[in-house]
């Protein structure tokens, strides 16, 4: 059966991008697929972190995976930083990959900016360490949203060069799982931008626990332009000419799981007032209960932890004896404690 792994980073505002790009295909692909859902909070503190606000933002994600549908007891969920296969193993992976393959990483100069000497080198390194949370699961198939394809690639390329340079055909090529919808939700402020959890402007994005008065008002000043909602005929612009426009679109339609075609000919033409009205009626709709499960979970933090502390243990019954492998054929001797526990 394939293997699924995927992550969210703990690090605050939750938000639509991340329910719509992410967790909503989590519980799609529990159906029919082996699936690894992490809370990587070794990725986060790439860039500073709060200690307390991480702790709670790490609670958070779970409570967000837990309450969206992932079900504990068909996949496994926990936190990065409990299962040291995944550090131990990135070591090895950084020893794989090349400079110039990081160099190349636009993630890292977007998220480094002008300051690249003082961003961290873990911000840098971070692609050998996702191919490390992918890869000590031997996971088959990745969910990514456009902007994580550059760093599968790499996943890839890391596999492929132990391979080659181990003579072994051990890791497996990991394909990604694309979902048509939402693949990428663009801030409600500039259509060019990314929702994104770091935007200091928090109406820039619709937080999963948002109320709904703060969604339906983020909602009607989302920005746009004076025309009408789009047709589909092209005289009302294209993504590229209307990109704050299109994106409400796109949002709608994976909120409501309707086709572009359909929203278009029920709302082509109309003015976006009314179409805002009744996008901020799905939303609220759709993150309404997942904010209140939230909510309710995080008001138990003690059944958050056991749900963690259960899949910590399934997925370092699964990653430690490949770490095991990897070590063999690396040409590591197996004399350290983690091994003869198991
Ligand atoms: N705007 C988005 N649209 C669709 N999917 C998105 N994802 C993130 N933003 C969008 C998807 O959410 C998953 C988890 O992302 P992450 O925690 O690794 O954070 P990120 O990709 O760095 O983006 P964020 O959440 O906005 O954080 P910051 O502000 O730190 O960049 C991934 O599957 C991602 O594709």
């Amino acid at each position: 059966m394939s293997r699924v792994f995927s992550g969210v980073q703990p690090t605050g505002n939750l938000h639509l991008g991340n329910y719509l790009g992410a967790i909503k295909n989590f519980v799609r692909l529990q159906e029919n697929h082996e699936c690894i859902y992490c809370v990587v909070d070794l990725h986060a503190i790439t860039a500073w972190q709060s200690p307390p606000e991480l702790s709670q933002n790490t609670r958070e994600v779970a409570a967000a995976y837990l309450a969206a549908g992932v079900d504990p007891k068909r996949s496994v969920i926990f936190n990065q930083s409990a299962v040291t296969v995944h550090a131990e193993l990135a070591w090895i992976f950084n020893c794989v990959a090349r400079l110039g393959w990081l160099n190349r990483m636009t993630q890292f100069k977007e998220k480094a900016g002008k300051n690249r000497e003082n961003a961290s080198v873990g911000l840098y390194i971070y692609p050998s360490l996702m191919a490390a949370d992918i890869l000590a699961y031997r996971a088959t198939h990745v969910p990514v949203g456009e902007d994580q394809k550059q760093h599968l690639e790499l996943t890839r390329d890391i596999a492929q060069k132990f391979n080659y340079d181990f003579g072994t055909d051990f890791f497996p090529i990991v394909q990604p799982l694309i979902f048509d919808s939402a693949a990428r939700v663009m801030s409600l402020r500039d259509g060019r931008r990314k929702m994104s959890k770091s935007d200091p402007s928090d109406n820039s994005r619709i937080n999963i626990t948002d109320d709904p008065d703060t969604i339906v008002r983020k909602i009607r000043r989302a920005k746009t332009d004076p025309e009408p909602v789009p047709d589909g005929s092209g005289t009302l612009g294209t993504p590229s000419t209307r990109p704050e426009a299109f994106n409400l679109l796109e949002v709608y339609a994976a909120l409501g799981d309707f086709s572009k075609s359909e929203i278009m000919s029920e709302f082509g033409g109309r003015p976006f007032s009314e179409f805002k009205a009744r996008l901020a009626e799905v939303a609220v709709e759709t993150l309404g209960p997942l904010g209140d499960e939230m909510r309710r979970l995080m008001g138990d933090p003690s059944e958050i932890d056991r749900v963690l502390i259960e899949g910590a243990a399934r997925a370092e019954h699964i990653a430690r004896p490949i770490l095991g492998d990897i070590y063999d054929i690396v040409g590591f001797l197996k004399t350290g404690s983690s091994f003869s526990e198991n």
